[in-house]
């Protein structure tokens, strides 16, 4: 075989310079890039550092971005596809409406404002201002998601405004605020390597955050043991020195009962909890009777396992707890990470070096996104809206007479009962797909057809948007400057790359565009991001999440600074609690007593398997972006049924034949995937299709009492093989243009 040439140069000795071409010095590429622009993944909360390659306005590549700290250069499969949306054909390029029994026309922006403002107008007239209610999403930046919080408030001067953090993280904050009056993860992600012991409850980290897999290596390599509570033997777990494969919903009973032995065996830290802390009594009190034979019972894990786990966790000098949508997804979520709370605070191992507790937080900006002012019951600055003095000051800073500020609204999915009933009759959404992300998506899309008036704001047309009467073209996360704040609490600088392609508008144009029809024009005259994110610095000055020293500059120069931030001269807070000066109002860390209870819906005679729901690496959220990037369909091309090979032998089931799953809900066919990696009385299957594969057909609508949020991870399902079998995974035509 002949010798391949090796460089550019080599070819173009051999062959003579490409027509029209004449290649730079350097660059062997036939596509040079105009530019390199340093930004951040669009996708999950690690927001890895990522350089674009621009050409011609479009963004045509990436190149690793080596130098940023988090990541150095590393990337998971959904981060080095990204790229592949900017040009992509399904890309909206016009404001879109429907034409009735003609689908969607492309029209104006005129007439798609105009439409918009005039049903926005009619239905608050008629029905009240909370008739019209809002939807968001925290893919988008800071900037954004301060400005939908003001929109709401000040624009469409609606309560009903929440976001799809609801669906995610707020089980999380709620139990954070709770114990520590603050809603961060304790330390920065450097500190997870020199820990000692490493629990990780209800994280598929290899899949969900794979770069942040690296860190737990590290920690390994320097001998921490780690210990995993799925489950499912996810690929973190295949290599954890501790295996807890938990019963869905059943957390709260494992970490009692491991506080019991923890005090059983005296392995606390007494100074700290008497100093530091209140509440520990009663935490203890509330799992007296949680021994091993119960634990054991309850939650499925061998009573040894429990041991173990709790004596690595007794006895260890250093440890991090992380946990995420596992155990939050559930209608006890704030009570299974208040459970995961009281293990740390018992051994005082938080906000020291090598010490932490957390939730990794999901999306691109779930961290920032769920700061600003972005939900049902807050003001920028993780300020309470029932608060007097909060809505004070932000109706200060806003230029608004409090009584006019509204007050706490609906969450997400209450916004979608109401609609049910009527009280809501027009709904604006951006950056949220309802339709395939909140359970019992039967009831969603009866609620979406009452709607009297349904705009959306989004870059594809997704499944919820396909029931709009106006679709807005709206920008992708490369086409608009913003800052974000990563999982770890880090704000960086989102880099405009291109501009948005046809005329699809940025989304922040939009939003201002919209509410200076609506008359709040002076209200958002920003003329560009960093305007808006300077008034979010004040909004946000003296609140738990304080952004007030944060500039620009200073995060481009520093590759991102940690919140709180209080003064321009502060250099940002890595590592929370080391003056133990906690947020809440005593000053110190709360212990939480929680009482076990079951799940909202238990297996019964005739729905006898659980059933679980969730994510794999190549597809992200309700998939409306990764759907349409053919390498990562190749890699995951449709929801498979996870089951264990002894619940598959009692149905009967064969590997790839089609399963009947069905709940008190809904039902579906799913190709069965038989594999050991899953306890025998649970199935699994991820949720990132729409219609007929919508996992969400089967969820239950259940939600947490405090955090509001939905029973994603647990409900209980029928199982009937059909004898069918699918046919081969394939990935459709559509899909292989890249
Ligand atoms: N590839 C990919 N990565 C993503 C996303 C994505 O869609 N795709 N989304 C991002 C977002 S928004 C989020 S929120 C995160 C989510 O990140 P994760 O929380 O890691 O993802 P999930 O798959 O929802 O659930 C994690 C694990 O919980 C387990 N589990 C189910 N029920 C229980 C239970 O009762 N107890 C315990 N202990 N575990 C249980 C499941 O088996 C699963 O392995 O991922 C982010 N990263
Ligand atoms: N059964 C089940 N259901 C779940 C979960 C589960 O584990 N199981 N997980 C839940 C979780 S944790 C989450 S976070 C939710 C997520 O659910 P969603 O938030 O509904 O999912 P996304 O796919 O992010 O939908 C966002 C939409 O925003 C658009 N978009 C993205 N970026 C931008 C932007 O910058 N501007 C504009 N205008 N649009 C943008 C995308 O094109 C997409 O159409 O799903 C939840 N649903
Ligand atoms: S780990 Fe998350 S942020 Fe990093 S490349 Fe993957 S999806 Fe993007
Ligand atoms: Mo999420």
């Amino acid at each position: 075989m002949a010798k391949l040439p090796v460089s550019l140069n080599q070819i173009i000795e051999k062959h003579g310079p490409h027509k029209g071409y004449t290649p730079k010095e350097g660059f062997e590429g036939a596509h040079e890039p105009d530019k390199l622009v340093k930004t951040h993944c669009c996708f999950c909360g690690m927001q890895c550092g990522i350089q674009l390659k621009v050409k011609d306005n479009k963004v045509a590549g990436f190149e690793p971005w080596m130098e940023f700290p988090f990541n150095e250069g590393r990337l998971c499969p959904k981060g080095v596809q990204r790229y592949l949306q900017n040009n992509h054909p399904d890309r909206i390029l016009d404001p879109l409406q429907r034409v009735e029994g003609k689908g969607f026309e492309p029209t104006d922006w005129e007439t798609a404002m105009s439409r918009t403002v005039n049903e926005i107008q009619r239905i608050q007239e008629k029905y009240g201002r909370d008739a019209f209610g809002m939807l968001s999403g925290v893919s988008l930046t800071n900037e954004k998601s301060y400005m939908v919080g003001k929109f709401a408030r000040v624009a469409l001067k609606t309560a009903n405004l929440d976001y799809n953090g609801r669906l995610c993280m707020v089980s999380a904050g709620a139990g954070n605020k709770k114990a520590f009056g603050l809603d961060r993860i304790s330390n920065s992600w450097a500190d997870l390597k020199h820990a000692e012991v490493i629990i990780i409850a209800g994280t598929n980290i290899s899949e969900t955050f794979p770069t942040l897999t690296h860190y737990i290596w590290e920690a390994r390599d320097n001998g921490a043991k780690l210990i995993v509570v799925d489950p499912r033997v996810t690929p973190v777990a295949r290599t954890a020195d501790l295996h807890l494969p938990v019963k869905p919903g059943a957390d709260s009973a494992l970490f009692g009962a491991i506080l019991k032995i923890l005090a059983d065996n005296d392995w606390l830290d007494r100074d700290f909890i008497k100093e530091h802390t209140s509440g520990f009594e009663e935490a203890l009190e509330a799992v007296k009777d949680y021994d091993l034979d119960w634990a054991e019972k309850t939650t499925g894990i061998p009573a040894e396992k429990i041991k173990e786990a709790a004596t690595w966790w007794g006895k260890a000098k250093t440890s991090f707890l992380l946990h995420a949508r596992g155990i939050e997804h559930h209608t006890k979520g704030v009570d299974n990470v208040l459970s995961c709370i009281n293990i740390v605070l018992a051994t005082g191992r938080i906000g020291k070096p090598y010490c932490g507790y957390g939730t990794i937080t999901g999306q691109g900006n779930g961290q920032g996104g769920r700061e600003h002012g972005h939900k049902c019951d807050q003001l920028p600055g993780n300020r309470d809206i029932t608060n007097p003095e909060h809505r004070k000051y932000i109706s200060g800073v806003w230029g608004i007479d409090e009584k006019d500020l509204p007050g706490k609204g609906l969450t997400a999915y209450e916004m979608i009962e109401a609609i049910h009933r009527g009280e809501v009759k027009g709904l604006i959404t951006i950056c949220f797909n309802p339709l395939v992300s909140l359970p019992n998506n039967n009831f969603v899309r009866e609620a979406l057809e009452k709607l009297e008036y349904y705009v959306a704001i989004d870059f594809f047309l997704n499944e919820t948007a396909r029931h709009a009467d106006v679709i807005m073209a709206g920008s992708l996360h490369e086409e608009e400057e913003g800052t974000v704040t990563t999982a770890e609490g880090r704000v960086v600088k989102i880099n405009a790359a291109v501009s948005p392609p046809g005329n699809a508008r940025r989304d922040g144009e939009i939003i201002m565009e919209l509410a200076q029809r609506l008359g709040a024009g002076d209200k958002f005259n920003f003329q560009n991001s960093e305007a808006i994110f300077n008034e979010l610095r004040v909004a946000s000055k003296g609140g738990t999440a304080d952004y007030f020293g944060i500039t620009y500059k200073k995060i481009e120069e520093n590759m991102g600074i940690f919140w709180p931030c209080p003064s321009e001269d502060h250099p940002g807070t890595p590592r929370l609690w080391e003056d133990r000066k906690f947020k809440t109002p005593d000053g110190k860390a709360h212990f939480n007593a929680v009482p076990y209870r079951d799940p909202s819906e238990v297996v019964d005679s005739e729905y006898p398997v659980v059933l679980t729901t969730g994510r794999v690496v190549s597809q992200y959220l309700s998939g409306t972006q990764t759907r349409r990037i053919g390498k990562l369909v190749d890699q995951y091309s449709e929801p498979l049924l996870e089951i264990h090979p002894k619940l598959a032998f009692h149905y009967g089931i064969r590997e790839r034949e089609l399963v009947k799953v069905k709940t008190r809900r809904g039902e579906g066919e799913f190709p069965a995937q038989i594999v050991e990696t899953i306890r025998e009385d649970t199935v699994f299957i991820p949720y990132h299709w729409g219609g007929k594969q919508s996992a969400n057909q089967l969820t239950i609508g259940t939600l947490d009492p405090v955090s509001k949020i939905p029973e994603f991870k647990v409900c209980a399902c029928q199982l009937t093989p059909t004898g069918k079998q699918a046919p081969p995974a394939t990935v459709s035509e559509a899909y292989q243009s890249h």
